[in-house]
This record gives structure tokens, C-alpha cells and sequence, in this order.
């Protein structure tokens, strides 16, 4: 078995060679995520905390002009009881706002003294956000990261023609927050970028906006300076290595490629990627606001099969309250999630079925490419066709009809993204089918097909026998797991 590849002599002349590939494994689908992307997807479901100056002005967007002192919590903020509430939905991790637009920061920096060193009381003055979040994650055993907006409506400096606000500020506090843990997942940037808000900008009110942040954020440098502290952490939004899902109603296109942009990506795009979606718990804002309640589990629950059941990330945002803690109803409410998703997606079907393949790619004495790497719960081998076959049926066989709910599939990612349109079929008696309306087009890393083609109702039917056919793929299809609930 051979893999052909171009190599670059000394003199720069370019050739064709064949490189060695003794166990067949297929060629590489470009783009493919980095390591780094791969870890970040498999977080899949985290939280948002908003909390902030916000927080204690009711506003959602402040102007920078808030004294520093009406910050001023009623405990000390407890970032560890935030993500012990998370954790209970089944969520991997977080990510805590700590400057928002309106530039207030959440720890005691360097860079200003808009911040918590001069907060109203000594709740306040004793808060960090960043340290006391990392810390609580660690302990925890979850994943986390920083919001630090971009855009900052408190400097003077922010867009004011020249790279003052970036060198003084904005590199030095991400530089700041990377130091608070090498083991951060991401850094989230806004996309906002001035507009007709008007901000404080250091007494010089007035509107103020930049035309490329990419440009004037100078991200190239940023990504290098947070990964030679942080090599883990993905630089996401207007760092480029994950991308915005499009909307923040909490769900991804059914058809969504790891490339490109927007709610469905772009299967000709030359970049991964993936998409994350990010949607509010609650009825009111991003920030917590009096009178707020968030929403049933049920709905929580439609959003996730969405989001994460079509191949994107779920940041999930639940806001602090002025007591620095989640109000108990959101800790309630999460609670009910972790239990609706153990109860629906908890247990596998498949350990009692017999899977088999009509097609399977040519094995080598070391390492093979067949169904039963669909079901051994191990990520790193999978299921694959020969070259050239671009369609293929799996099928599950139990003893004895079941209920059934739901199917994911996850491809193997780390070769690319493969698969266009594949079909989910069921039958009681192994002649009669019927086919699962659900648009099914792309898995990407993680796909989750409710079979009453509904993601709000749950509902299971009757079957004895599954299928699932790939009908078109970029290459040769490659899926690591198969669930059946
Ligand atoms: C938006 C911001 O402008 C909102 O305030 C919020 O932080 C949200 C998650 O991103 O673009």
C-alpha cells in the first residue's frame, strides 16, 4: 500500500514520491482540524457566565463610563459554584466574561485601574474572576477559558487611529489572563466592533468604530502569544480557529461542515473551522437582570440536540447574579438537564445489536477498518471504505425489537471531514422500511438524528433492525462511533 506525496529537493525542485503506507490508511481529506481544534471540539458542551458592571447597572451593553465603585457584589463571587451547576447538565467546562465591552475587568490588571482593585466594597476588591475560576475548574476536573472583549468602550485608546490600544492594552491583558493556566480551552473574542454605541473612550465620548479587526487586533501575534503560554487554548471568533455558528438562538444548520462560515459552513472552504454555538439560558439577556427566569429543561434539551447533535459546539450562558452565585432556579433547571440527558442519551442500545457493514476497507496485519469499531467505545480506530467507495450501508441487527430514539455517528475528523448526505432507514421485520425524514446530510465530528424527526418531542418506535446508508461522501467515508438510545 503506497500514499503519494510531493517532496522538495535541496535545490528546490519539486518531484513526486511514494511514501510508505503499510496499514492503508486513508489519505487525509484537507482541511483537517489541528490537534488543538480536535481537543476543543471534544469539549462540546460548556457554559457561559456573563457577570460584570452589567451585572449591577442592568444593562447589557454599558458605555464605559461606570464608576468603578458600583461594583460592588453582595459575597465574594464564587466561580466554583457556578461550574459545580454546570457540571450537573453534563456540561465539560466554561467560560467567564471578564471585560466586557464596557472594559470594567474582573481582575486586578496592569493595564488600567478600571477594575476591580477600586470596586464599591470589599466583596468586590476580593474578587477575581479569572484566578478563582481556573482554580475552581482544576479542582473540578472541567475546562475552561476567558471572555475578554476586544472592543473597549472604557479606553481611550480603543480605535483612536493608532496601535496604542493594542500594544498598551489588549495584547498585555490576554497576555495577563493566559498566565492564569497554560491548560485554558479558549479564548473568546467578540466580533463587536464599535458601531454607532456610544462609549466613554477616556473622557473623549463619543462613537467610535475600526474597519479590520483582524488587522488592527493583530491577531497572528495574539494566536502566538496566548498558544506559547496556553498551546490548548483555540482563539476563537476574530482569532479564526472556530468560527461563530451565525445566530444566537441556539442551533446549527441540519447540513454543517467544519469549514467556512455561517450556520451550515462550506464544504469547498479551505479552512477548519468548526462552528460553536452560543445561546442564553435565561429569558432576558446575557447579563442577569431582575425578574428573570431561565428556560425548562426540555427547551435546553431541544437546543443541545441542535447544536451539538449537528456537528457544532453549545456555550450555554447562565448569569451571576449581584450575589455572585447562579440563582437557585438556574441551578434547578440544570439539574433537570443532566438528568433529561442521562435519561435520553445515557445508555447505549448498541452493546446488545450485531453491526455489520456491506463494504470495509482492505485491513493490514496490524491494524483493521471494520464495524466493530463503530461499537468499541474507542475513538482512534474507525470504520472505513476502500478508495473509490463512496457509499456503503452499516446495519444493526438486536434479538428482539426495541425502542428507539435517537442515532449519533461521529467520523473520524482527524482525516476530514467526509460525508454528504447519508440515510437512516428502520424496520421491525427486516423487508419492510421506513426512512427517517430528517434532513441528513452532513455528521461531521458529533451528529445525533432524533428518528420521530422531531427535536422537540421525544418519542421512540419500534425496531428490530437499523441502517444507515452513506450515500455520497468526499472520499472514502470513516466513522469512529455508532449510538443507538
Ligand atoms: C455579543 C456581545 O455583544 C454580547 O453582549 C454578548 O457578550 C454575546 C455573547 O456576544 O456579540
Amino acid at each position: 500500500m503506497a500514499m503519494l506525496a510531493v517532496s522538495v529537493a535541496a535545490n528546490g525542485q519539486i518531484s513526486n514520491e511514494t511514501l510508505p503506507n503499510p496499514d492503508n490508511e486513508p489519505a487525509p481529506v484537507h482541511p483537517v482540524p489541528s490537534q488543538r481544534q480536535l481537543l476543543w471540539q471534544e469539549t462540546e458542551f460548556y457554559a457561559f457566565f456573563h457577570f460584570g458592571m452589567n451585572t449591577f447597572t442592568n444593562a447589557e451593553w454599558g458605555d464605559g463610563s461606570e464608576a468603578e465603585s458600583r461594583f460592588a457584589p453582595t459575597k465574594v463571587p464564587n466561580p466554583r459554584q457556578w461550574l459545580e451547576a454546570v457540571k450537573a447538565a453534563g456540561m465539560k467546562g466554561g467560560i467567564a466574561v471578564v471585560k466586557h465591552h464596557d472594559g470594567f475587568c474582573l481582575w486586578p490588571t496592569a493595564t488600567t485601574t478600571h477594575s476591580i482593585v477600586n470596586a464599591g466594597n470589599q466583596n468586590g476588591r476580593d474578587t477575581n474572576i479569572p484566578r478563582d475560576f481556573s482554580e475552581a475548574a482544576r479542582e473540578l476536573g472541567m475546562k475552561y477559558g476567558f471572555y475578554v472583549s476586544p472592543w473597549d468602550l472604557n479606553s481611550g485608546y480603543w480605535g483612536d487611529g493608532t496601535s496604542n490600544y493594542v500594544n498598551k492594552v489588549f495584547l498585555p491583558q490576554c497576555l495577563e489572563l493566559a498566565k492564569y493556566g497554560s491548560d485554558q480551552f479558549e479564548m473568546w473574542f467578540d466580533g463587536a466592533t464599535g458601531g454607532d454605541h456610544a462609549g466613554y473612550y477616556g473622557g473623549n465620548k463619543g462613537t467610535r468604530t475600526i474597519s479590520d479587526a483582524s488587522t488592527y487586533y493583530d491577531i497572528p501575534n495574539l494566536r502566538d502569544t496566548v498558544h506559547a503560554i496556553a498551546p490548548n487554548c483555540v482563539i476563537w471568533g476574530v482569532g479564526d480557529e472556530a468560527r461563530w455558528i451565525g445566530n444566537e438562538a441556539g442551533w446549527a444548520g441540519e447540513t454543517n461542515w467544519s469549514m467556512g462560515y455561517g450556520e451550515s459552513g462550506n464544504e469547498h472552504n479551505w479552512k477548519w473551522r468548526a462552528g460553536e454555538s452560543d445561546a442564553k439560558a435565561t429569558n432576558k439577556g446575557w447579563f442577569w437582570h431582575s425578574g428573570e427566569s431561565p428556560k425548562s429543561a426540555s427547551e435546553l434539551f431541544k437546543i443541545y440536540l441542535e447544536t451539538v447533535g449537528r456537528n457544532a459546539t453549545l456555550i450555554l450562558n447562565f448569569p451571576p447574579d449581584q450575589s455572585g452565585e447562579l440563582p437557585q432556579a438556574d441551578v434547578t433547571v440544570l439539574q433537570q438537564l443532566g438528568t433529561m440527558l442521562q435519561q435520553r442519551l445515557g445508555t447505549d442500545l448498541i452493546p446488545g445489536a450485531t453491526v455489520t457493514a456491506s463494504a470495509t476497507r482492505t485491513a493490514s496485519a496490524a491494524r483493521n477498518y471494520d464495524a466493530g469499531n463503530l461499537t468499541d467505545g474507542d475513538k482512534d480506530t474507525y470504520w472505513a471504505t476502500n478508495d473509490g467507495e463512496h457509499s456503503a450501508t452499516i446495519n444493526v441487527e438486536w434479538a428482539e425489537p426495541q425502542t428507539l430514539h435517537y442515532v449519533m455517528l461521529m467520523e473520524y475528523i482527524k482525516l476530514g471531514q467526509r460525508i454528504r448526505k447519508f440515510s437512516v432507514e428502520t424496520s421491525l421485520d427486516g423487508s419492510s422500511w421506513t426512512k427517517c425524514a430528517t434532513t441528513t446530510t452532513t455528521v461531521g465530528y458529533k451528529r445525533i438524528i432524533p428518528l420521530n424527526n422531531s427535536t422537540s418531542t421525544y418519542s421512540g418506535l419500534q425496531a428490530r433492525y437499523l441502517r444507515i446508508t452513506i450515500e455520497d461522501s468526499r472520499s472514502c467515508p470513516t466513522l469512529h462511533t455508532l449510538s443507538v438510545y
